[in-house]
């Protein structure tokens, strides 16, 4: 799938794009089972996995695609994969993936941040619209109800004043179980000022594309229903770091960085299509 002139645009300016119905029922059932399987102790590395500080319940898991053969197809399909390159060039390769699982009652928040502080802090040079992109799959249906994510729009294109380009911010160690560099809030009143905060609500499949800068937050899930997301992220080759190791104050599982820093393939649509067979999900 490659992304209009105008898609590009939008993205561009806004720092986001949503894109609905990428993927059928079928397939998000597939990613979904997969993504439940990931947050159990049956996947191959329990250490890649996060739990809230409150209920000990699953909070977010990466490196998905090193234990799901769904998922390694799913992250490199030819509707991911050509937009991000055809945004960031031919040469990248997978920074990470991460699951957000923000269960039913018990997800916690996150509060405002810009990706591209803690990743600067990982090694990586540039935090550009045309060096590393985000990639959001709803696994479940979002609302408004649920924690959908929130985002700045054009905030990725304020200069900050601390390195990397990025807003003024502060650690947070104690808010939930994973430490954040939050942003502060004046930035955040000054730029909500300017243009109003998009709720990313959609249906299961929706896809939103979104730069490392563009700042964002999501609330607690208070509601009965669960808001599972994946997160696939892309660095180029040019922008990728030298050394495996992070300035980070504070590592919370080492898996946050993928060690498979290889140029990427387009993956099979067949081959996924015959995984969606094989599980009797097929429509
Ligand atoms: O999925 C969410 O609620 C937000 C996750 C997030 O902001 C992050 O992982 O950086």
């Amino acid at each position: 799938m490659k992304l209009s002139n105008a898609q590009i645009e939008q993205y561009e300016q806004d720092g986001l794009l949503i894109v609905g119905d990428l993927f059928t029922e079928p397939e998000i059932a597939l990613l979904r089972d997969e993504a439940e399987r990931m947050g159990t102790p049956q996947r191959q590395t329990p250490g890649a996995n996060v739990y809230e500080k409150k209920s000990g319940k699953i909070r977010q898991a990466y490196g998905s695609e090193q234990d799901s053969e769904a998922w390694d197809i799913a992250y490199r399909l030819p509707r991911i994969l050509e937009p991000v390159q055809q945004l960031l060039g031919e040469q990248v390769y997978l920074w990470h993936s991460r699951i957000i699982f923000k269960l039913a009652h018990v997800g916690e928040q996150w509060q405002w941040h810009q990706d591209f502080t803690s990743w600067h802090m990982d090694g990586a040079a540039r935090g550009g619209v045309h060096d590393m992109i985000s990639i959001m799959i709803m696994l479940d249906d979002t609302t408004p109800e649920n924690g959908p994510v929130r985002f700045v729009p054009g905030s990725h294109l304020e200069e900050g004043a601390q390195e990397g380009g990025v807003l003024d911010w502060t650690y947070d160690f104690e808010t939930t179980a994973y430490p954040v560099h939050t942003t502060l809030d004046e930035h955040i009143e000054r730029m909500s000022r300017k243009r109003a905060v998009v709720e990313c609500t959609g249906q299961a499949g929706t896809v939103v594309f979104f730069t490392a800068k563009t700042v964002h937050s999501s609330t607690d899930n208070i509601s009965p229903r669960d808001r599972r997301i994946m997160y696939l992220v892309y660095n180029t080759i040019e922008n990728k770091p030298a050394k495996m190791e992070t300035r980070r104050p504070d590592v919370v599982t080492p898996y946050y960085l993928n060690e498979n820093r290889n140029v990427l393939n387009l993956s099979d649509d067949e081959a996924f299509a015959r995984l969606v067979e094989g599980r009797g999900l097929a429509a």
